[in-house]
């Protein structure tokens, strides 16, 4: 063979990585913009050696960035991805046996997300000759078998890497999905620790510039003529945008379509943003959190039509929301338009709404003008109720979010998990969606710090502001330290309420009495009532490098964010909340209660069970 170059199969696939591109509407992106890592023996030798061999610096053709801890780095990599729009993401290495399994959670994370992260985990060695290694699993039943196993149901690829003559096929197919917007997730190579540092002569094609060209599929014909129909039939439709309008960048089109026939647009989690809170077509978040004006409408929509989102039961209140609608579903991915039966556009969001406009043509069609009048009216009813929420005088949290809303004009807000994820979906007023990052496909706490890095890793132009629970950040607060090494800033807003506000009042509505939530001693009846917990997050923050400021009151919030807006370090600002009047939720979410107890709140919650559960449909 000719032209070939001898390099270890590490080196070949750093090489590789540094030379991925894509391309949408013209505009190309590094793939693999760097690589996230923690090494142990698994990966050292291996992958470890090969990103040494290129530097040590962000310039390299593949820039590494040390991680705290293995979920994290997926994270990272997940809220880079997101930020980027899918178009770009990175790469995380990871020894064997507990920094593979640590990963689990992200790489779930971003295939529940449908977000790009591509996963390398160190492997047993392909030859076996010094079995059983440092942390391997050794199943009896088959030497096959290794932890990075369980990376297979979370990922969208998954292959392991036995013999070099395998990388080429291996990274080809891990590319196509991880650029396919129908296809991608997590995409996993588990990668042999000999085989990493096995010499092999690749042919010279390998390590070419490779552009992946994102695809927009348009409409099959015939299933656009049957949306048309469907949507000319309809006289009080209601739009449903989620994560896909986003990653299509359909807002504009999405915002022509409305207004032309004047469709109500509610959002997703993923998709808030899509049209600006003040479009005069928005009526806000959708679902069991959702406002008052969406999910009015959804109730009374003979026509809901889903464009790209996945139809998580918060965005359907459990199936119980739409009560006489049909489903009309525009998505890239096949899987997700045909849910609930639905008339479907398999097809990307932007160019479906821009086929669906072209097959209008001069046709007059446009919601019942009541129903259209209807909808602007319950939005604006809601605008005030934010400003009622956004106005009071004591720090609550909707009263934090307010004021984190006027500060962070422009900026992105992060956030997965809590009672925050629901005041924000209701309350937060976005311009466009990429200043909401609100991870709520997983919801999993721990993403908040790790996530917002990644964010801001891809949108350095952009301030990001990461709202955190006390709980989230007792989880996994150790990235404030990966940010300070990469002199990345973050203005952290840490929400302490000592302990899990959310799940407190969830336990409370199904009896459970709000066992475990609070975070107390155990007190001398050997029950979780003692005193509060003696933790001192600010300290916690300022032990990993990070400025801290407190705030008492929205005054000293708003000037301590501002200077923490006008500061080049990453600082966290520790508001303590008090309870107080927070938005309700309108629409119902499934948590079974227990059919029989001896606990009367636990008997009574199960009634109130029951009776909501009549309203849920099969959807079919
Ligand atoms: C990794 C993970 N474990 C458990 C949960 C379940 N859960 C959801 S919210 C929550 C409590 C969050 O506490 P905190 O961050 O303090 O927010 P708060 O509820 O007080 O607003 C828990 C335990 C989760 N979402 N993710
Ligand atoms: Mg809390």
């Amino acid at each position: 063979m000719t032209n070939t170059t001898r390099l270890t199969v590490a080196q070949a696939l750093v090489r590789f990585l540094a030379r991925q591109w894509t391309e949408r509407d013209g505009v190309e992106h590094r793939l693999i913009a760097g690589c996230m890592g923690i090494f142990g023996h698994g990966n050292v030798a291996g992958i470890g050696q090969a990103l040494a061999e290129q530097g040590a610096g962000t310039r390299d053709p593949l820039p590494y960035y040390p991680a705290r801890n293995e979920q994290a780095m997926v994270h990272t990599a997940a809220g880079y991805a997101r930020q980027s729009d899918r178009l770009s993401t990175l790469a995380c290495t990871s020894s064997i046996g507990p920094g593979a399994t640590n990963m689990v959670t992200g790489a779930a994370l971003a295939t529940i997300n449908r977000l790009p992260v591509l996963l390398l985990p160190g492997d047993l060695f392909a030859t076996r000759v010094a079995s059983p290694v440092l942390q391997e699993l050794e199943d009896p039943r088959s030497y096959d078998v290794s932890v990075n196993d369980c990376l297979r149901p979370v990922s969208r690829f998954w292959d392991r890497v036995n013999r070099p003559e395998q990388l080429p096929a291996a990274l080809l197919g891990a590319m196509r999905v991880l650029t396919d917007p129908a296809e991608t997730g997590a995409v996993t190579l588990a990668l042999p620790q000999d085989v990493q540092a096995e010499a092999y002569d690749w042919p010279g094609e390998l390590f070419a510039r490779r552009v992946w060209h994102v695809a927009r599929p348009v409409p099959e014909p015939a299933a656009l003529a049957r949306a048309v129909e469907l949507l000319r039939g309809s006289r009080r439709p209601l739009i449903v945008a989620g994560g896909g309008v986003r990653y299509s960048g359909a807002c504009a089109e999405l915002a022509r379509f409305a207004e032309r026939h004047g469709v109500p647009v509610a959002e997703t989690q993923a998709g808030k943003g899509a049209l600006p809170y003040d479009h005069p077509c928005a009526v806000g978040a959708i679902g069991h959190t959702g406002t008052r004006a969406a999910d009015t409408l959804a109730r009374e929509a003979d026509l809901v039509v889903g464009i790209g989102t996945r139809f998580g039961d918060f965005t359907t209140a459990s199936r119980t929301l739409f009560r006489q609608a049909g489903f009309l579903n525009v998505n890239v991915a096949a899987f997700d338009a045909a849910k609930h039966a639905a008339e479907t556009l398999v097809a990307d969001a932007r160019e479906a709404l821009k086929a669906l406009g072209a097959a209008f043509g001069d046709v007059d069609w446009r919601a019942d003008p009541g129903w259209t009048g209807r909808a602007a009216g319950l939005a604006a009813a809601w605008q005030a109720e934010i400003d009622r929420f956004y106005g009071g005088t004591e720090l609550t949290q909707p009263v934090v979010l307010g004021v984190l809303n006027e500060v962070a004009a422009g900026g992105v807000v992060v956030n997965a998990a809590g009672s925050m994820p629901g005041d924000l979906h209701r309350l937060w007023r976005a311009s466009d969606p990429g200043q909401y990052h609100v991870e709520y496909g997983y919801s999993c706490m721990g993403y908040e710090i790790a996530g917002g890095l990644g964010a801001k890793l891809a949108a350095p132009e952009r301030e990001v502001f990461v709202l955190v629970g006390d709980g989230s950040y007792l989880m996994m607060a150790q990235e404030i330290a990966t940010a300070v090494q990469e002199g990345v800033k973050l203005v952290i807003v840490l929400v302490d309420n000592h302990g899990f506000a959310s799940i407190g009042a969830l336990s409370e509505s199904v009896g459970a009495l709000r066992l475990g939530t609070a975070y107390r001693r155990r007190g001398p009846g050997g029950r979780l009532d003692g005193e509060r917990l003696p933790v001192d997050l600010a300290a916690n923050a300022a032990s990993l490098g990070a400025d801290v400021l407190t705030a008492a009151d929205p005054r000293t919030l708003r000037a301590a964010l501002a200077k923490a807006v006008a500061s080049f370090r990453t600082t966290v600002v520790h508001v303590e909340t008090v309870p107080g009047p927070a938005p309700a939720a309108e629409a119902w979410w499934d948590v079974p209660v227990a059919e029989v107890s001896g606990i009367a709140e636990a008997r009574a919650a199960r009634e109130r069970y029951d009776e909501a559960k009549r309203d849920q449909r099969p959807y079919l």
